[in-house]
């Protein structure tokens, strides 16, 4: 017997990366085991599944780029590789007991609330399902963003995304063009250069680059934190208390990153000895307005023999070349696109339907990404983002932010249980008041002052991506679920979905 109507559940769950996962074992610990995770891609792990890009790490120390709940004493370096990462979400997800619960290759073809039966109505590849909540955990940096450029779609030898790395593609000996010289491409471009015949390197804008504090973890310090996790909790709350510490340069006085670019400026120096290259991989705008990188490899790579950075505007791509706006034609086989990610205009809210009809892709095209405590928004009752608005860091893991986001979830879960209520949506006023402190604590920062383009800041001239303050005041705000800031509509008034079946 098989059934026309959709899957009932009480939590849907989107995507199965760091912050679905962490939604999912949080609410099957509080009790709320009806849900189901949906995950576009072929295993768990989101981001740290799909960048397999060579010498793909992360950037964020690994002490502190994990659960608070699932310490791993067996982190191989300070800065984990996205295989570790990846098995590590992969471990915790199997230790909670969640994986049971997660479908793979499904992805979301549209989503509305239904406004009857007082739940979301989910259509995805492979099924649909009516949800009491919809929690949104499908990544704010997941939807590649494809340059356009002149005779891109021409190019006829072999060409990917960083975000989608084409692992059939042998570069050694080829001759290979990157475009994009951000987080991505600063770990990829000095891997594949050992290999290929010829690196290109197309870059638009520098960023500041500072060193790596690199290093292997001991086997005594592994023993030491799986036989002590106390030492590990001390380690891991002294790299968090230093990342804190940076927050005052990028919010109220961007002046202090001064000391940042004197670091960035000494790892050039140490690296590149051409005073015109040097040139031109200084940035020239304030440290800390794009992502203040971190590296040991890029400025070597850069300079060494079979590599050319081309800070030329590229004119234009032709079947096996790319023109740069000198007119100067370099050959290339493979086409690298580095260019980052959708962030301000998510893909997804296309394919959520609010109460009112309308998208929120078309919602947030009036004023720009807005939501109540970056996690709940006007319009769209019962549903939650994780890594909403304003809820992303330059300086310290996101995964801090992941937890207070799911403790607020779960949290709001719970109250609608207790308080007898069906559906729950922020106040426009509540919504409003929160997006706009927030947007005042943004004017004076790094992000908006310091004289650079990035992906931070919306077509609006508004940073909406990222949280301006200390992450634990982040947390403070959404350490309880505040019923009163939500307009509420009482459980008794939504009407049972039926099922039928064939
Ligand atoms: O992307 P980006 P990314 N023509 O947007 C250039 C996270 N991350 O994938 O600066 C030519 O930073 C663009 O130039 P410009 C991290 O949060 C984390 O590298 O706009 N060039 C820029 O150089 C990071 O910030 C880790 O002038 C074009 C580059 O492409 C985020 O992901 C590792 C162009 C895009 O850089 C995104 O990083 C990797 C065009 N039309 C990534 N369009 C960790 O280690 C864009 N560019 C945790």
């Amino acid at each position: 017997m098989t059934t026309s109507t959709p899957t009932l559940v009480d939590h849907l769950i989107v995507g199965a990366g760091f912050a679905g996962l962490a939604a999912a074992i949080k609410l099957d610990e509080a009790g709320e085991r009806d849900f189901v995770v949906i995950e576009k891609d072929s295993d768990v792990g989101g981001t740290w599944h799909i960048n397999t890009y060579p010498g793909a790490e992360c950037d964020v120390p690994s002490q502190l780029y994990s659960y608070s709940f699932a310490l791993n004493p067996d982190w191989s370096k300070v800065y984990s590789p996205q295989q570790e990462i990846w098995e590590y979400t992969k471990k915790v997800a199997t230790d909670a007991g969640v994986l049971d619960r997660v479908v793979l290759d499904t992805s979301v073809i549209n989503s509305a609330w239904d406004g009857v039966q007082q739940r979301w109505i989910v259509k995805t590849s492979n099924g649909s399902y009516a949800a009491k909540t919809l929690i949104a955990g499908a990544g704010g940096l997941s939807e590649p963003s494809l340059p356009e450029i002149k005779g891109i779609e021409s190019f006829t030898g072999e060409t990917f995304h960083t975000a989608r790395w084409n692992h059939d593609v042998d570069l050694t000996d080829k001759r290979v063009a990157v475009i994009g010289t951000g987080a991505s491409a600063i770990q990829l471009v000095p891997e594949v250069q050992k290999i290929a015949a010829q690196v290109d390197v197309y870059q638009r804008t520098p960023n500041w680059i500072i060193p790596r504090n690199e290093r292997r973890f001991s086997r005594i310090e592994k023993e030491l934190f799986r036989r002590v996790p106390g030492v590990q909790r001390a380690v891991r709350a002294g790299v968090y208390a230093t990342l804190e510490g940076r927050v005052p340069a990028f919010n109220r006085f961007p002046v202090l990153m001064k000391a940042v670019e004197a670091q960035g400026k000494k790892n050039i120096a140490k690296a590149i000895k051409d005073p015109e290259l040097r040139a031109r991989v200084t940035p020239a705008y304030r440290a800390g307005c794009k992502r203040i990188l971190v590296s040991n490899k890029w400025y070597p790579a850069i300079a060494a023999d079979n590599v050319d950075l081309v800070t030329d505007r590229i004119a234009e791509i032709r079947p096996d070349s790319i023109v740069d706006a000198n007119g100067v034609e370099r050959p290339i086989d493979v086409l690298i696109i580095a260019t980052g990610f959708h962030v301000t205009d998510p893909p997804i809210a296309q394919h959520v339907v609010g109460k009112d009809g309308r998208t929120l892709a078309e919602v947030w095209s009036e004023k720009g990404m807005r939501a109540y405590k970056g996690t709940t928004i006007n319009g769209f009752p019962n549903m939650f983002q994780i890594v909403g608005p304003n809820t992303a860091l330059g300086h310290s893991s996101i995964i801090f932010i992941i937890e207070s986001q799911v403790r607020y979830i779960v949290d709001a879960v719970r109250t609608l249980r207790t308080e007898g209520v069906a559906a729950v949506e922020p106040t426009l006023e509540a919504q409003d008041t929160w997006t706009d402190a927030v947007q005042a604590r943004m004017k004076p920062t790094v992000w908006l002052t310091g004289g650079c383009a990035s992906w931070y800041v919306d077509e609006f001239g508004n940073n909406t991506t990222l949280w301006p303050g200390q992450t634990f005041t982040f947390r403070n705000h959404l350490s309880a679920f505040d019923l009163d800031k939500y307009d509420v509509v009482p459980a008794a008034e939504a009407t049972p979905p039926t099922r039928t079946s064939t």
